[in-house]
């Protein structure tokens, strides 16, 4: 629908254009003019608006793109399928609907937009167009159901090292599977699994990492809580960079999983975390927890030393800084 609107704009590069003309070059109203660049800004287009003058096209956001993508990709499994969508409602459903028609593992879904995004326990993931790494991996691992954990784990890991290998961002990983930078959360993973008679079908590795959203880009209500790689670095990430870092990172982390099991990932997971050693309040689904964090069980979960000194284990919850 705005398609004509936009090329437009790209056949006269650099020029303001005015809504009047437009509105009689496509014959629509000016209305419908103003609401089309709207509907494009929030796509991630920029333009310059000037009494008088019209409106001008300052940026265009990049999209990715499959060809170039593939191209950074180490030879490898994950990523060898893959399907870039422009919308969809979450990219965790298309990768859940794609691993039941029996794709291979390593498949990856990539959505420029989520209308549905979501993240653990019901929360919203506010994945806007053409600014993030939306993704999911289909993981086919042959582990028993109860130690799925280790991959949220993994994947924090994973992530934690591709965001390091392509910026400055001051990072840290929070139990269990946030990714922080200056006290914000920047990045975070799902896991969603599908069993049958306990054995794992398949995993769901859902990604969201925040890489070019600008303040504004965030609603009010994330914007103490959340932010992104070039609000942290001041500077444009290449997300086909990060989406391959990232692939290539999870692949090599999960081969190392697979022969050697859990304990080199808790190592590097707990080299990077900034949850242990603080003193913490975890709300977990029987309520809220205090005590410091002082490490991880062989299974994933926080040990939790309260007061009296009792160590207990915390399989789920939201982690809060208390000190
Ligand atoms: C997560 O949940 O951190 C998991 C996020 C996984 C998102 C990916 S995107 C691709 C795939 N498709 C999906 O539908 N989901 C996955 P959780 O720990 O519950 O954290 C959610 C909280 O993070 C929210 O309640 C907000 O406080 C915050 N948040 C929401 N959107 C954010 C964003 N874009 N950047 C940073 N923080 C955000």
């Amino acid at each position: 629908m705005n398609q004509k609107l936009l090329d437009w704009f790209r056949e006269h590069p650099d020029q303001y254009i005015s809504g009047e003309e437009l509105s009689r070059r496509l014959q629509i109203t000016r209305t419908a003019v103003w609401k089309q660049i709207n509907v494009l800004r929030a796509k991630g287009y920029a333009f310059d608006a000037v009494p008088k003058l019209g409106y001008r096209l300052v940026t265009q956001p990049t999209r990715l793109d499959e060809a170039a993508l593939l191209s950074k990709l180490a030879p490898g499994t994950f990523g060898n399928r893959l399907r870039i969508l422009e919308k969809t409602e979450s990219t965790q459903n298309e990768a859940a609907a794609w691993a039941k028609e029996g794709v291979p593992e390593g498949a990856v879904v990539l959505a420029e937009e989520q209308t549905g995004g979501r993240g653990r326990q019901g929360h919203v993931w506010h994945s806007p167009a053409g600014k993030g790494v939306w993704m999911s991996i289909v993981l086919r691992p042959r582990i028993p159901l109860p130690y799925t954990p280790h991959l949220t784990l993994l994947g924090a890991v994973a992530m934690f090292r591709a965001m390091k290998k392509l910026t400055s961002a001051p990072l840290g990983i929070k139990w269990p599977n946030d990714i922080l930078a200056d006290g914000k959360k920047v990045a975070g993973i799902l896991l969603e699994s599908a069993a049958e008679d306990e054995r794992l079908l398949y995993v769901i590795a859902g990604i969201g990492i925040s890489v070019n959203l600008d303040s504004a880009d965030f609603p009010e209500e994330l914007q103490e809580r959340a932010t992104s790689l070039k609000i942290v670095t001041g500077q444009e990430v290449d997300r086909a960079s990060l989406v391959a870092a990232c692939l290539q990172e999870l692949e090599q982390l999960y081969r190392l999983y697979e022969e050697e099991g859990f304990a080199p990932i808790r190592t590097l997971w707990e080299a990077q975390s900034i949850t242990l050693g603080r003193q913490v309040t975890i709300h977990t689904p029987q309520g809220p927890l205090q005590g410091v964090a002082v490490g991880l069980d062989q299974s994933g979960a926080l040990l939790l030393k309260d007061k009296t000194g009792t160590v207990q284990k915390v399989f789920s919850g939201d982690v809060h800084f208390s000190g």
